[in-house]
């Protein structure tokens, strides 16, 4: 198993629409297991792997307090959302630091294949609903500061932008010394 990089907000390549996977093999379960791995690591609830910089649709969750119930979704479709919405405060792996209220379904039904390639349809509400949205907007090239008014986004942009910078002429300075 692997860490993998995740991308950060605003990386145009956030932006791509994931393909479906053809075929769940040892090359899907390879970058399933790597997805797990980097989301644990990150101290996250889900990743999606358009993070990763890979543009196919597989998804990893999990929103156990022990974190040790991992849920994988290959080409998840959302086969029904309720009517009913509510505003979550949400956060994002690839937009470090920032959080924000976004409205969204209470409750989901999502079909999706598992690592093993089974098909199986998953009741989400709770954090576990608000997170399957989040990710599945991923798969889509949507982030959620998308959600927010374009004042909002452009400071965030900018911020981030920022911090990038000065990250990487720390690591410079790190590496001449
Ligand atoms: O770790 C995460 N926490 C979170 C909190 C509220 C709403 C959504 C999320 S998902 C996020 C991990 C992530 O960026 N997944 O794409
Ligand atoms: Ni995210």
């Amino acid at each position: 198993m692997a860490l993998r990089t995740i991308l950060s907000y605003p990386d145009p390549r956030l932006h791509t629409v994931a393909r479906p996977v053809q075929e769940v093999d040892a090359r899907i379960r390879t970058l399933v297991a790597d997805m797990i791995e980097t989301m644990y690591d990150a101290n996250g609830i889900g990743l999606a792997a358009t993070q990763i910089d890979v543009h196919e649709r597989v998804v990893v969750i999990d929103v156990s307090e022990e974190r040790n119930e991992p849920l994988v979704l290959i080409n998840p479709e959302i086969t029904w959302a309720s009517p009913e919405k509510v505003v979550n405060e949400e956060g994002c792996l690839s937009v470090p630091g920032i959080y924000d209220g976004v409205e969204r379904s209470t409750a989901v039904k999502v079909r999706a294949l598992d690592a093993q390639g089974h098909s199986r349809t998953i009741e989400a509400e709770g954090l576990l609903a608000v997170c399957v949205q989040h990710e599945l907007d991923h798969l889509l090239g949507k982030v959620f500061v998308e959600y927010l008014s374009p004042l909002k986004r452009n400071r965030i942009k900018t911020k981030l932008l920022k911090q990038q910078r000065d990250d990487e002429r720390q690591a410079r300075r790190r590496a001449e010394a």
